[in-house]
């Protein structure tokens, strides 16, 4: 299978990674986490992007905050998919990132998913692979109706209650 591939543009992203780790981990996606950022590692953050279907890699997620380039600078340097991921930062409310990762010009595309979207944008990667991946589409159509009993579970125990 190929693997996810996911950036984020400082440790303090770490919390909204994490999620789409645990969603990867549950799928038995292969994936590698990095650190790069478009500011103050872009030659690092370049060569990943330029580099990243010859090792082995099917989509990639982008996650940073405030002026939030990364995913477009990912964008810029693959024809992989990429999935931006805007990270809410202490002023702004993630405002400032969900614009700078969804405005992308005609030409260079970003999924870009809800602000601190890390389980969607798991979701989103493991949902581009399975169109070539019958066994994880399989698993994905087994996620939703295990996540859609919760959901139903919770309506039997709200009614129990109220
Ligand atoms: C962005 O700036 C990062 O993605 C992070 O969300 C934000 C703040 O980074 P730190 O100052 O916490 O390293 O580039």
């Amino acid at each position: 299978m190929k693997k996810v591939g996911i950036i984020m543009g400082s440790d303090s992203d770490l919390p909204v990674i994490q999620k789409a780790v645990d969603t990867l981990k549950g799928l038995e996606i292969p994936f590698e986490v990095h650190i790069y950022s478009a500011h103050r590692t872009p030659v690092e953050a370049r060569d990943f992007a330029l580099s990243a279907r010859d090792n082995g890699f099917g989509v990639l997620i982008a996650a940073a905050g405030m002026a939030a380039h990364l995913a477009g600078a990912i964008a810029a340097n693959t024809t992989l998919p990429v999935i931006g991921i805007p990270c809410k930062g202490p002023v702004l409310d993630g405002m400032d990132a969900l614009l700078s990762t969804v405005q992308m010009p005609t030409g260079i595309p970003v999924a870009t998913v809800a602000i601190n979207g890390g389980a969607n944008a798991a979701l989103l990667a493991a949902q581009i692979l399975a169109v070539s991946d019958s066994e994880l589409a399989g698993k994905l159509d087994a996620k939703r109706v295990i996540d859609a009993k919760a959901v139903l579970a919770k309506d039997a125990a709200v009614m129990e209650k109220l």
